[in-house]
């Protein structure tokens, strides 16, 4: 048997996929269409994860396959390239970002490519290419014309540790999500997207796509869309403090009102006079500055806040008078930074009203006794409304409505949407960014480049680092700076802030249709020929920013006649990522190991504490997230070295299923390796004919239709599962003749591309597997074949029953002697001999 030399027949498939260009993609109206899209990675200095190959292959199989059934496959692969990891690594080792950038695509892209993946490099873009981010900074003027783009002075978040601003999605839990240093508050004025005016559409036309559901879920969630009402409380101070309420039915419950440290009516009450207690309200107010949304908001915080001396509340429904506090559980950005609160059925309001002592009235009963002096009650689902003069007896739903009803009568508030989502910060103090094509005049204030003067380069400057201040580095550079204004003609100067690094994913789907056109995003026939992609896949992670900023993009550019339909993706699915065992878990320790740790430690219990004692409280978890510190990374180049990149691609797709987290298990990889070895000795010694043998058709149908629409389905694990039942089958039957062994190799060809074009071709075919018609199934023919079997008891003939045509000896004569007529006849004797002459009959022998 001539070993599968692997490396050799990998680099030689290719290099013919390279040389012939197999994968190319041109519009192509006999054929319909399929774009598959992947999401573009960050081409980091660490180089590809293992992670990566598991969404390029998932959709590289679905690619392959649809080209086998007839499709015109666009499936490409860019470069993700601006942003803060590239600029910090280029910062520390003093190498320009764009050298950096350059030196990841390359070695990105050697690595794709010896995986396999059937991409059309033609087509291959990056974020930083001016000829590419001309469009991205195109499509900001556009934004810009339309109102949508506007630069606006608002606190941001501060990175003290990258000296430049967050959006509140780089925040995690107080600290940057990048380098983990503490997050300030800042005022700056910065370019700003209006999402929001986008808010009920990105919502509303989710029904219209096929996503997996838990997206769907996030985005909903993130954009939150509440339904609630405004209502006017007049003050003693007489004007209007305006709330915003999601539960208008607990009015008559509302014991005390909170305005947000920041709101604006504390320095027109100190400024009038009316507030006796100012010191105190100014030191609070100088805390809660200090504080991030999310520590403000968190739950089971302690509750802090002041009571306002002088100001007080009247409830518009039932005149009573309540004192109004402030404090940092209210947030300035949501609603109109003032509450009514309602102790009895907020669990907040409750935590606020205990530690203040303040009073809690029931106005909503549940089917039980409430405990309101331990928690709030707060179903909606089941409460009646008591204490609550016209709204009494009535439901939560029905009192919403007759309290709206009741506010608009009195001219005491109205109906409300409010939504969670902001509006996107767009301005970045960086500067591996794209500019901002805006320029300042005196006279005329922000003016707009004209397209003709797109791209606006990045200047190539040496001092990269941030300016003090959290201003760009580009405010140095005066010579860039100072420019003429685009309408007066007379001096101005460019803004320095450059673009998010989501600025430049938010469209490069569109650009792939038509990578190289100089006049257009690309041209209208590549945008209406290709649109929409048809399945996109990538991470969770990506749910709530990129995947929402690029459908908001999508559907302005939709707006504004240039792309073709309103959504961007027809399809989202999302893949589980790819975990490493934890070296130091009890879990992953050898037998010998386990039983020597539990020896020294004298129980399992007290070894696991010995090892959480040792190496920290990450030990109590055998599966973690890959990191250096714990030598668990799996660098794909070495897999592919060792296995091969069928192995790896196979290997990638058996871990799990697709959607959920996988831990990398190296063991594993050998039976994928032993799998695809077994198929390559096979093509040695085929058996005669050139059909397939009737015993073996059965389950060569199945296998076809199954592989076919596990593929569609984003099941590789199973499909491979159902290619190793084909397998066995064959070996079972002595091997597998020539239309047999075809089969398989068509099937296992998006899985396991380089060897089968390789057997593919020993087997005479001069044309390649990848355009080769996908096999197709017979229906009838994939449920097992029956035959007619006669079952003898002595001799005699007791019955005839259906059996499968290639049912087991021992299965025959069990399914016989079931049958009633059989099981009478050898009732209570002994039986002296059975057997089972195949495809005949089953004969029984008894005794007394
Ligand atoms: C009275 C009330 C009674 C409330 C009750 C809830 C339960 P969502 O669903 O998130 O929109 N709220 C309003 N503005 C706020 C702000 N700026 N900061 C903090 N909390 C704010 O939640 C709306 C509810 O959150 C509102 O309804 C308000 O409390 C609070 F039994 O009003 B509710
Ligand atoms: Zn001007």
């Amino acid at each position: 048997i001539v070993k599968y030399d692997f490396k050799t027949v990998e680099a030689k498939w290719q290099k013919v996929w390279q040389d012939e260009d197999t994968f190319h993609a041109e519009i192509d109206h006999s054929k319909p269409k399929f774009y598959a899209l992947v999401e573009f990675p960050y081409p980091s200095a660490a180089g590809l994860h293992v992670g990566h190959p598991r969404s390029y292959t998932a959709l590289d199989i679905v690619a392959r396959k649809k080209r086998q059934c007839g499709y015109n496959v666009l499936y490409p692969m860019g470069w993700d390239a601006f942003g803060l990891p590239t600029e910090n690594y280029a910062l520390k080792n003093h190498i320009n970002p764009e050298i950096v950038t350059a030196k990841n695509v390359a070695r990105f892209k050697s690595q794709l490519q010896a995986l396999g993946l059937s991409f059309d490099w033609d087509r291959e873009i990056n974020t930083t290419d001016p000829e590419y981010y001309k469009w991205t900074q195109w499509i900001f003027l556009q934004l810009y014309k339309k109102g949508l783009a506007y630069k606006k002075e608002t606190t941001v978040n501060y990175c003290t540790g990258c000296k430049v601003v967050l959006a509140n999605e780089e925040v995690v839990n107080g600290v940057c999500e990048r380098c983990g240093s503490p997050v300030v508050q800042k005022v700056k004025s910065q370019w700003m997207l209006k999402i929001t005016a986008y808010a009920d559409r990105l919502i509303d036309d989710l029904d219209d796509v096929d996503y997996i559901e838990r997206v769907k879920t996030q985005q909903r969630n993130w954009i939150g869309r509440s339904h609630g009402a405004e209502i006017n409380f007049d003050t003693t101070a007489g004007d209007t403090l305006t709330v915003y309420t999601t539960r208008a039915d607990t009015l008559f419950g509302c014991t005390y009102m909170v305005v947000s440290p920041e709101h604006a009516y504390i320095k027109k009450w100190v400024d009038a006079g009316l507030i006796k207690n100012t010191e105190a309200v100014a030191a609070y107010q100088e805390e809660a500055a200090r504080k991030s949304d999310f520590e403000r908001t968190e739950l089971n915080k302690e509750k802090t806040g002041v009571k306002i001396e002088g100001v007080e509340a009247i409830n518009p429904v039932n005149g009573k008078q309540v004192p109004i506090f402030i404090s940092d559980y209210v947030l300035a950005t949501y609603g109109t930074g003032a509450i009514m609160a309602v102790p009895a059925h907020d669990t907040r309001d409750w935590e606020f009203a205990k530690k203040f002592g303040l009073p809690i009235i029931e106005v909503v009963k549940g089917p039980t006794e409430s405990h309101l002096d331990q928690e709030a009650f707060t179903d909606v689902a089941t409460g009646t409304l008591v204490n609550s003069g016209f709204l009494d007896g009535l439901s939560v739903e029905d009192a919403k409505a007759k309290m709206y009803a009741w506010l608009e009568e009195n001219g005491k508030g109205c109906k409300k949407v409010n939504f969670k989502l902001r509006d996107w910060v767009f301005s970045r103090q960086r500067y591996w960014g794209e500019p901002i094509p805006m320029v300042y005049c005196e006279k005329c204030g922000w003016q707009p480049l004209p397209e003709s003067e797109l791209p606006l380069r990045l200047p190539e400057i040496k001092d990269f680092e941030p300016g003090e201040n959290g201003e760009s580095p580009l405010a140095r550079h005066t010579e860039w700076v100072n420019t003429t204004c685009p309408h007066c003609g007379g001096p101005a100067k460019r803004e320095t802030d450059t673009m998010p690094q989501w600025a430049g994913s938010s469209w490069y789907f569109l650009r792939y249709c038509d990578p190289h056109n100089k006049d257009a995003i690309a041209s209208k026939e590549a945008l209406e020929y290709w649109s929409p992609v048809d399945w996109y896949n990538g991470g969770m992670e990506h749910t709530t920013l990129h995947l929402l900023y690029s459908r908001f993009w999508h559907k302005f550019l939709y707006d504004i006649g240039v792309v073709p339909t309103k959504e961007p993706y027809h399809k989202r699915t999302s893949h589980g990522m790819i975990l490493g065992l934890n070296p130091h878990a009890f879990e992953n320790q050898t037998d010998a190991e386990r039983k020597r740790l539990v020896a020294e430690y004298g129980s399992e219990k007290a070894a696991r504490e010995a090892l959480v004692e040792k190496f920290g409280e990450m030990a109590e978890h055998p599966i973690v997230k890959m990191s250096k510190s714990l030598g668990n990374v799996v660098n794909p180049d070495d897999v592919v070295n060792e296995y091969g990149a069928d192995t790896l691609r196979l290997y990638e797709m058996f871990i799990g299923d697709f959607e959920k987290a996988a831990p990398w298990n190296t063991s594993s990889i050998k039976g994928c390796k032993r799998f695809l070895d077994k198929i390559w000795g096979m093509s040695e010694k085929l058996l005669e004919g050139d059909t397939i043998r009737p015993e073996l058709e059965a389950v060569a149908n199945r296998t076809i239709k199954k592989v076919g629409e596990d593929i569609d389905a984003l099941k590789a694990n199973t499909a491979i599962a159902q290619l190793m039942i084909y397998v066995n089958s064959l070996s079972d039957h002595g091997g597998a003749n020539r239309a047999e062994y075809e089969v398989l190799l068509q099937l296992l060809n998006p899985f396991a591309p380089h060897m089968t074009e390789e057997l593919w071709q020993q087997m005479g075919h001069t044309e390649q597997l990848a355009y080769h018609p996908w096999p197709t199934y017979d229906e009838a023919k994939c449920v097992e074949q029956t035959i007619e079997i006669a079952v003898q008891v002595n001799g005699k003939v007791k019955a005839r029953i259906q059996v499968p045509a290639a049912i087991e000896s021992a299965d025959a004569i069990a399914q016989a002697k079931a049958e009633p007529a059989v099981a009478e006849a050898i009732a209570g004797k002994t039986i002296a001999k059975e057997i089972y002459v195949k495809g005949k009959l089953v004969n029984i022998a008894v005794k007394g």
